[in-house]
């Protein structure tokens, strides 16, 4: 019996011992691991820290570049009909904002794009101020403040839907 106790004494400091040469290990590891990374290179996987600053350094360049994509949006008139009769209402419901561009694709013979004022719009005639694009793919960037109106000149092209009124 006491021989027995004896062994599970010993036993039990040899379980004991065990952690706490692991532990040693471990924090001569992390020492040696904290002194390469400062030393050289960044070359440590299993070091949490040494990770997770380059990690939130790209998460936050993500963020920056996502913000920016968002904010230089190309906004196709009319998606795949493209600048058409009755393209009017297209632009309903979309977040489209200053700084966005508007791209107009039409057959150049057939149409154009006239950015005009507000009763230009709606009774469908060029009289006041406006700017005219005829390539067939104009990209057109929103200023900020307003609302910019669009519109096709060409006889009754503009009562047959091809205007649209965005806020910029
Ligand atoms: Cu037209």
């Amino acid at each position: 019996m006491i021989l027995a106790d004896r062994l599970y004494i010993s036993y039990e400091k040899e379980i004991e011992r065990k952690p706490s040469l692991e532990e040693s290990t471990t924090i001569s590891f992390l020492v040696l691991v904290i002194f390469g990374s400062n030393k050289k290179s960044r070359a440590t996987p299993s070091m949490a820290q040494g990770t997770m600053v380059p990690t939130l350094l790209v998460l936050l360049l993500a963020v920056c570049y996502a913000t920016t994509v968002v904010h230089a949006k190309e906004w196709t008139v009319g998606d795949n009909k493209g600048w058409s009769f009755r393209v009017s209402g297209w632009e309903r419901g979309k977040h489209i904002q200053s700084g966005d561009v508007l791209v107009f694709k039409y057959n150049p013979s057939m149409h154009n794009v006239v950015q005009v004022g507000k009763g230009d719009y709606n009774s469908c005639r060029v009289s006041g101020p406006s700017r005219t694009y005829t390539s067939g793919n104009d990209h057109i960037q929103l200023a900020r403040g307003g609302k910019a109106f669009f519109i096709c000149s060409l006889p009754g092209h503009c009562q047959q839907g091809m205007k649209i009124v965005v806020t910029a």
